[in-house]
């Protein structure tokens, strides 16, 4: 086991970090950028039925503390992204598929067709795509979250995980745990997806920064990390059965080794991946290895959840 090696779903993996969803994963030659770079393992697009162009530009907009974006769930449609995982050399880098659709039964249908492809991709269903009009996100809908992970599991009849949106009351923390703890094959929580429908707001035009919903986005960067924090050991101490993927304001080996102390098995890096490319996971894993070794942890799971309370 090297300093860096980490594990997920009894998967080994060469170091913890992998691109956010969404982040340089919609087309192959930026997939195959993330298999080429220091990434322990990378995710595609969230993908729908069929392809989608997304929301109109701009979309996207980096701000001094993070971004804001609303993309609109740009994608090829998910037989492109499951040609990818069929062609994929997964023993050298493990993939995962995100799936988004746009209906319970959308998903079903993509849950199958990756089930009957029988390749080691792990899926990460999205319950939380904040940027869809008029599509409220599943997973800030109790009710509509349980009859879908009820679906998938049947479906899907395999571990995978969700992509969960950040919450910000405790009431909220125990009931969508509840929730997915009553599901056994969601074996991965992924916390979290950007803070929705948020406004940013540049004084010198006084206008602002993105096109689609007047300007409303998501947003991920700085101004996200201590939500992410929070919401990752929230869910690492509610769903002791599960393992944690933590997301959000990772820019530095600091950010990575948080996340760590919080809960999570892997970290994903989104905002500081757009801005910096596929060469941060180099830079990441060079200032994790000194961190981890400057506080003797011998490996990333050994600081895992390690967080001291007062
Ligand atoms: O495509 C998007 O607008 C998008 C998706 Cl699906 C998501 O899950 N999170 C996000 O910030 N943007």
């Amino acid at each position: 086991m090297s300093l860096l090696s980490a594990s997920l779903l009894g998967i080994e993996f060469a170091n913890p970090l992998l691109n956010a969803s969404g982040v340089h994963c919609r087309y192959h030659d930026e997939l195959d950028a993330l298999f080429q770079s220091a990434a322990g393992s990378l995710v595609t697009k969230s993908c729908t039925l069929a392809p989608r162009t997304g929301n109109p530009e701009p979309r996207y907009a980096a701000t001094p503390l993070g971004s804001i974006n609303s993309m609109g769930l740009p994608n090829e449609g998910y037989p492109y992204y499951l040609d990818y995982a069929q062609r994929h050399d997964h023993a050298a880098k493990p993939l995962f598929m995100s799936v988004a659709g746009l209906t319970l039964d959308d998903n079903m249908q993509m849950l199958a067709a990756i089930r009957e492809a029988a390749r080691p991709v792990i899926v990460e269903l999205n319950l939380s795509c904040p940027n869809v009009p008029g599509k409220p996100q599943i997973a800030y809908d109790f009710e509509a979250m349980d009859r879908m992970l009820e679906a998938a599991s049947r479906v899907y009849a395999q571990p995978f995980g969700v992509k969960m949106p950040p919450y910000f009351d405790i009431a909220h923390f125990d009931e969508a745990a509840a929730v997915l703890n009553r599901y056994p094959l969601v074996a991965f929580v992924t916390c979290i997806n950007s803070i929705g429908n948020a406004l940013v707001i540049d004084i010198e035009h006084e206008s602002v920064v993105i096109r689609p919903k007047d300007g409303f986005g998501g947003i991920g960067g700085d101004y996200v990390l201590p939500t992410a924090l929070a919401n990752v050991n929230a869910f690492h101490r509610r769903c002791p059965a599960k393992e944690i993927i933590g997301c959000g304001g990772v820019k530095s080996g600091a950010e990575v080794f948080m996340h760590l102390l919080a809960g999570a098995s892997l970290v994903q890096v989104g905002t500081a991946l757009q801005e910096e490319g596929p060469g941060i996971f180099a830079r990441l894993n060079a200032e994790l290895a000194e961190l981890l070794a400057r506080k003797g942890y011998a490996n990333p799971q050994a600081a895992r959840g390690k967080l001291r309370t007062l």
